[in-house]
């Protein structure tokens, strides 16, 4: 299998998280894709290749241009303030307040925020960039060959909404991705979200459409982040209701009770018959994850990695969670051997 990869991931440096009432080192770390990468070269799974360059014309298609703009400019704004740490939200629109966007860059930090354990430090949107262009190389492979390909981003997608940042995400890699397999002639895609998180981001981008079916399994959001979407009855608004499929799973879910759920969205995506298929590809689910609850070990990711394959479709792996930094290359990579064994 392909792996497009780029080293300008090292760009998104940040040096704190805001965890358990401390700012720690990130969990999302450089380390993890070197770890990814080290694995893919040394099982031999195929060609690892450079992205190209796209334009900025297939993030517009998912992302709002305000929001972007506060992307690339937040860091500059930050450091004109001469705050000296990085920049975290401190006040968020709730209940009640107003939605209309601040000049403030702690305003504007708010307005744009899903979470506010996620800093945006320097290098983070040229690496947000780069990341989005390991995809959508990717991607253009898919499509190209109807094959597989593996797109190993960083920094990861899939809580970024269209205006929404967090998560450790801010550019939502799969749903950038899925909208470019519409946009060069697929009629539906689906998105198959297997981090141990709830995909906010792309069910809230697709939610109200018909030709992106978006199916996650993950850690129950009554116990786990992102604790605010992912419940079951969640099945997509409009001509998109019944194209939306959420399994949320409690504490210390296994591989057996994590496979049926797979099945069963495997199920969902068959009956679909889209033309291509997008994988958020989180291990988070790992057994040893340092912010997880479920069980799966490193055997179960190969094991799964076939029943995606047996789907038989032109397939996207885009990398987004996985925070057992040691495991981290067996696991992913595990996923992927098991698809190629098919
Ligand atoms: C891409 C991705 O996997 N993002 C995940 C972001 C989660 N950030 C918040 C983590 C809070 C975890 N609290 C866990 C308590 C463990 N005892
Ligand atoms: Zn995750």
């Amino acid at each position: 299998m392909l792996t497009v990869y780029s080293s300008d991931h090292e760009l998104r440096n940040a040096k704190t998280e805001l965890y358990g009432g401390q700012l720690v080192p990130p969990f999302e770390c450089p380390e993890r894709v070197q770890y990814v990468l080290e694995r893919v070269i040394q099982v031999g799974l195929g060609e690892v290749i450079p992205p190209e360059d796209f334009s900025i014309d297939p993030i517009y298609r998912i992302h709002d241009p305000g929001f972007i703009e506060f992307l690339q400019g937040c860091w500059a704004e930050w450091q004109a303030e001469g705050f000296k740490g990085e920049a975290i939200p401190t006040v968020v629109p709730t209940r009640g307040m107003q939605q209309r966007i601040p000049n403030h860059i702690d305003g504007k930090l708010g307005y744009y925020a899903m979470a506010i354990e996620t800093s945006i430090s320097e290098g983070t949107w040229p690496a947000a960039r780069a990341s989005a262009n390991v995809a959508l190389t990717a991607q253009s492979r898919v499509n190209q060959s109807q094959d597989a390909a593996f797109a190993l981003c960083r920094p990861p997608g899939h809580h970024a909404a269209g205006d929404l940042f967090g998560g450790y995400c801010f550019i939502n890699n799969a749903a950038v991705s899925a909208q470019a397999f519409i946009d060069q002639g697929a009629r539906r895609v689906a998105v198959l979200d297997v981090d141990f998180h709830h995909g906010n981001g792309t069910q809230s981008i697709f939610y109200d459409r018909e030709d992106v079916m978006f199916l996650s399994l993950h850690g129950d959001p009554k116990e786990a982040f992102p604790h605010f979407l992912g419940y079951n009855d969640e099945l997509g608004a409009g001509i998109g209701e019944g194209f939306n499929h959420n399994y949320p799973l409690g504490p210390n879910t296994g591989y057996d009770v994590w496979q049926t759920a797979l099945e069963h969205a495997c199920n969902k995506i068959r009956n679909y018959a889209p033309d291509a298929l997008v994988i958020s590809l989180g291990v988070d689910t790992f057994e040893h994850d340092p912010i997880s609850f479920f069980k799966l070990t490193s055997d179960d990711f190969k094991r799964y990695g076939g029943l995606i394959a047996a789907l038989n479709l032109p397939t996207l792996f885009i990398m987004e969670g996985g925070y057992a930094v040691e495991e981290i290359g067996l696991n992913t990579v595990n996923v992927l051997s098991g698809f190629e064994n098919r």
